[in-house]
């Protein structure tokens, strides 16, 4: 297996939403031991501590929560994206969704740097495909995908220079889309893949297709596990739990094969509460599967029978 340089980073942000919370999940994933998990598999790990915005002065505003700290944060996690995706596999450890208005902001950058096409798998209930103008909640984790695939709006945020096509984003686990959000994708070439797909489809198919094409493009891809992908029932330390999710072997399996497809170049880990449940549980199955992720096994060959 290819050991990575595993690069280990906090993004208390909390200000996505209104429910708070997130801000301890660096510290959950830092207590269910991450970077030994990753250790054992035989990777370096380096934790650089969390990430510190430069404080702001809010930008009074009668529907968007938290405008400027958020912009803020996603100026200060772009440039902590592009930094460690220099120097090898970043895993940032949030805070709710809206960290990835900066992280995956910098994995495009350093994307187009090397001249490779950026590609986004997002998992989760939720497509965050919002603008500052469609949202009706006002909570800027519910539009970071409409952000980073270049809708408008998004004034006063650091301008999106490489937007991820349409064609380059895969948002798996869906069940809870607002009229908006669907009216806005419905005709694009995003591929977005519901429960009712896989409960139809199973993850296997869906998701190799779309490997495929990140392969076959020589593409970077970022990868965004929202803890609301899986269902609330084995991961209850969420502010937007959503019934049927994945089950955590299916969970797994996305991580496994993500794995075995050696693309991946970045991971999220985002909107962990652990405010919201006892004894650390949805924080110790993050850590596991971010080991499958990265080389966790069962067993290191499949059995004969299949072989
Ligand atoms: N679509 C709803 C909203 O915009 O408020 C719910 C968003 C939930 C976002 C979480 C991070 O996935
Ligand atoms: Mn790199
Ligand atoms: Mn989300
Ligand atoms: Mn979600």
């Amino acid at each position: 297996m290819t050991t990575q340089n595993c690069i280990l980073i906090g993004a208390p942000m909390d200000c996505g939403k209104r429910r708070t919370g997130c801000l301890m999940g660096p510290d959950a994933y830092r207590t269910a031991d991450l970077a030994g998990a990753l250790r054992s598999l035989g990777h370096t790990v380096q934790d650089r501590g969390n990430v510190t915005p430069a404080p702001v002065d809010p930008i009074p505003h009668d529907r968007i929560h938290k405008l400027a700290e958020t912009i803020a944060w996603t100026e200060s996690l772009a440039n902590a994206s592009e930094a460690a995706l220099r120097d090898g596999f970043p895993i940032f450890m949030g805070g709710d969704h809206a960290v990835a208005l900066g992280t995956v902001l910098g994995a495009t950058r350093h994307a187009a740097a090397a001249g490779k096409p950026l590609f986004v798998l997002w998992l989760d209930a939720h497509t965050d495909y919002h603008t500052p103008q469609t949202s009706g909640s006002g909570n800027l984790h519910g539009t970071p995908m409409g952000y980073l695939a270049g809708l408008p709006g998004f004034d006063g945020f650091p301008v999106v220079d490489y937007p991820v096509p349409h064609d380059n984003i895969c948002m798996l686990g869906l069940r809870s889309v607002d009229p908006e959000e669907r009216a806005a994708l419905q005709d694009t070439d995003v591929t977005y893949i519901d429960m009712r797909a896989i409960d139809e489809h199973g993850i296997a198919g869906p998701l190799s297709a779309f490997l495929d094409k990140v392969h076959a493009a020589g593409g970077h891809l970022h990868v965004s596990l929202d803890v609301d992908f899986l269902d609330p029932s084995v991961a209850p330390a969420v502010g937007t739990t959503v019934p049927g999710g994945a089950t955590v072997r299916e969970a797994h399996l996305v991580m496994e094969m993500l794995h075995d497809s050696g693309l991946m170049t970045s991971l999220d880990l985002v909107e962990l509460n652990p405010f919201l449940d006892d004894r650390g549980r949805t924080a110790q199955l993050m850590v596991e599967l971010t080991a499958s992720a990265l080389g966790r096994r069962i067993f290191d060959r499949p059995t004969r029978a299949f072989s």
